[in-house]
């Protein structure tokens, strides 16, 4: 029998020690980050067993985006919006898979918070046995008290409080940032715990591979058909040569391996798609706080995607994120090409 060991630290703890590095930090926020991580291992045991119950398939309904639905992003969602927030922290929560937010009050006045996320990212893998995950943001609210506005919806990404995701893989793990590092958590099936397997995690600064989905290269611009090109041939700059690639077609697969062994990932405009295809508020924003607490960046191509005004919830913006001079070369290129320099 392995014994015990002192150095085992689950989620909940963690979240606490974090919460200590905020003098003033309520109980009410570490609350909050355990009932995303209760919720995301009841979504874990669901996805595990996808193969095995007669969950999939798409149901008749469409969601905000036009798609088909899945049951298990329904089920999901569902687990989301049943346990978040279920102490009363919370006085919105938005989703991909609703075309409006839910309002929740409190009696106590600690609904202080606002959490956004995409339920399960990359569902129409599920079939195919890929990894898929859950993304969240998390932001305080503006408005003192009431039926939350807006304002407090439509926050840049540079305000959030805290952001994560799960990701459904060969094992399950949790990965969230407050803005004290990024720590990722392996979830222990036996024990039904999250426990810290990657503290501290920092982002390699130049990428070792590109990931977009090349299938959309004739609707791009020929700006990012040059600089896709560039990862090919070597043109990128010495920093930038040989560049192997990786596509999973899911965003938190696709991140989680970039985040670990350095990457790019793009999802840029097309013409079919001229604003991309990733959601700003629950996609880009929490990735690019993540990234930029791993010491890598995230762009829209222009700008930091953390510093974009959202207009509107399920808002789409393309999407430059991974090892920071690699985003910073593209970023370059695309300034430098929009002022005919
Ligand atoms: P979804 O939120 O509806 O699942 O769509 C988002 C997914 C991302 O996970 C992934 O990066 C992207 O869509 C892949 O798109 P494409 O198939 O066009 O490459
Ligand atoms: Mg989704």
């Amino acid at each position: 029998m392995p014994n015990p060991t002192s150095k085992l630290i689950n989620v909940e703890t963690h979240i606490l020690s974090q919460q200590m590095l905020h003098p003033g930090a309520s109980g009410d926020f570490t609350g909050l980050l355990n009932d995303i991580a209760f919720s995301c291992k009841i979504i874990a045991k669901e996805v595990s067993r996808a193969g095995l119950v007669d969950i999939l398939g798409a149901t008749d309904q469409v969601n905000i985006q036009g798609e088909t639905v899945q049951k298990l992003d329904d089920y999901s969602n569902d687990v989301m919006l049943k346990f978040v927030g279920r102490r009363g922290q919370v006085c919105m929560l938005a989703s991909e898979e609703m075309d409006d937010p839910v309002y929740m009050t409190s009696k106590n006045g600690s609904d202080k918070y606002i959490v956004v996320f995409d339920p399960l990212d990359g569902s129409s893998n599920i079939d195919a046995n890929v990894s898929i995950g859950t993304i969240f943001s998390i932001y305080q609210r503006i408005s003192r008290k009431g039926k939350p506005t807006e304002e407090d919806l439509l926050q840049p990404g540079r305000d959030l409080v805290a952001a994560g995701y799960v990701i459904y893989g060969s094992s399950t793990m949790l990965v969230y940032t407050t803005g004290a590092g990024v720590h990722g958590f392996t979830l222990d099936p036996t024990i039904g715990e999250f426990l810290l397997s990657h503290p501290d995690i920092k982002t390699p600064f130049d990428s070792g591979t590109y990931s977009v989905n090349e299938g959309r290269y004739n609707g791009w611009s020929p700006e990012i058909k040059e600089i896709v090109n560039s990862f090919k041939t070597g043109r990128a700059g010495k920093d930038l040569k040989g560049l192997g690639a990786r596509y999973i077609g899911s965003l938190v697969a696709d991140f989680h391996r970039n985040l670990l062994y350095g990457g790019i990932f793009m999802y840029p405009a097309s013409e079919s798609a001229p604003d991309g295809k990733l959601r700003l508020l629950y996609e880009a924003a929490p990735m690019a706080m993540i990234v930029e607490n791993a010491g890598g960046y995230a762009s829209t191509g222009y700008m930091p995607i953390s510093d974009v005004i959202p207009e509107k919830l399920h808002q789409r913006i393309p999407l430059f994120i991974g090892s920071r001079n690699s985003v910073l070369w593209v970023e370059k290129q695309l300034t430098e090409k929009s002022k005919g320099i």
